[in-house]
């Protein structure tokens, strides 16, 4: 952490300036420099606002839900900063747009901060700019900090888990229920949201999940299996998050759950700033090693073996 007095920026993303963040979280999408600058200068800053991840495969409901979750935080007076990642297409502007129509209701709010994210590229290292962004969203003072991820990949997942509290909804006509039970999402379920709840296959599907459970090893959260209909209400998946955040709140569970989340994280920067610094000036040995494996001189593995064995000679 810096112990240099603020840049300006930071002191303007604390202060609540919207601009500033909607900057600093343009930064954050391309980590240059200047994000990571501003991240260091924040890092003191977060950890007040509560993080609330939603995540699912594409088309269940999610921003129809995280909308309710969403009123229901500011009719409780909380400020709610909202960042939508879409891996697909950050320029295209379909699904934003989409999620900006069905966030519609928060628009206009100026307690409520509304920002699409494009995660697409960002497979690595210090590219894995989610998280980041949601500390950018934390330092600027919100009461709560929403994430929707769309899809059943690592990145999706790694998002979600950056969140104390995560919500994976699945519907009924999700034909990819099963794929993202596989996927290992239902592993870091906090909350299983059944949406959808008005069309058919919606109990069967629950009850399905609720079996799931009864046969998992005892844990000391059991994820409440809630069933909504994100149209018309959402209260019944805003309650069982505020019943996780209460149950992390007691016994400092919660500070156990970051530790574990910031662990991943430090792995994972660890790699990419490791990877990088031994791999710099060695594309002629990488050139080398590639040829010999081309040339069926060496396999692959052995030619990565022995050019691990040459940097760290
Ligand atoms: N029948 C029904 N449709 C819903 C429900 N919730 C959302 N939808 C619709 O499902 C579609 C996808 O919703 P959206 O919130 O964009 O899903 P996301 O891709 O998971 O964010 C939209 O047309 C919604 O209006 C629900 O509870 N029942
Ligand atoms: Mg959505």
């Amino acid at each position: 952490m810096s112990t240099t007095p603020l840049p300006p920026d930071a002191e303007a993303i604390l202060r609540g300036d919207r601009r500033a963040l909607g900057k600093g979280l343009t930064c954050a999408e391309a980590m240059d420099d200047e994000a990571l600058a501003l991240l260091d200068a924040l890092w003191g800053s977060t950890g007040r606002a509560r993080r609330i991840g939603i995540t699912g495969p594409p088309g269940v409901g999610k921003s129809t839900l995280a909308s309710g979750v969403i009123r229901a935080h500011r009719a409780l007076g909380r400020s709610v900063g909202v960042l939508a990642v879409d891996p697909s297409s950050p320029l295209t502007g379909g699904a934003l747009l989409g999620d900006r129509h069905r966030m519609g209701a928060e628009a206009g709010d100026p307690n409520v901060f509304l920002r699409s994210f494009g995660s697409r590229g960002s497979t690595g290292g210090l590219s894995r700019a989610a998280p980041f962004a949601l500390d950018l969203l934390d330092a600027a003072g919100f009461d709560v900090v929403l994430v929707e991820t769309a899809g059943v990949g690592q990145t999706e997942i790694e998002v979600a888990t950056s969140a104390d509290s995560v919500a994976v909804v699945l519907s009924p006509e999700s034909g990819d229920a099963v794929q993202a039970m596989k996927a290992g999402l239902i592993e870091i379920a906090d909350v299983l949201c059944v949406n959808k709840a008005d069309r058919e296959g919606a109990e069967a599907m629950a009850e399905a999940l609720e079996g799931m459970l009864d046969r998992a090893p005892p844990a000391p959260w059991r994820p409440p299996v809630v069933r909504t209909r994100a149209l018309e209400d959402a209260t019944a998946l805003f309650e069982a998050l505020e019943a996780h955040g209460t149950w992390l709140l007691e016994g400092g569970r919660i500070e156990e759950r970051r530790r574990r989340g910031l662990r991943g994280r430090l792995r994972t920067l660890v790699h990419a700033l490791l990877a990088e610094r031994l791999l710099a000036g060695r594309d002629a040995l990488l050139d080398a090693r590639a040829g010999e494996a081309a040339g069926k001189r060496r396999s692959l593995l052995d030619a990565a073996r022995s050019t691990v064995e040459e940097i760290l000679r």
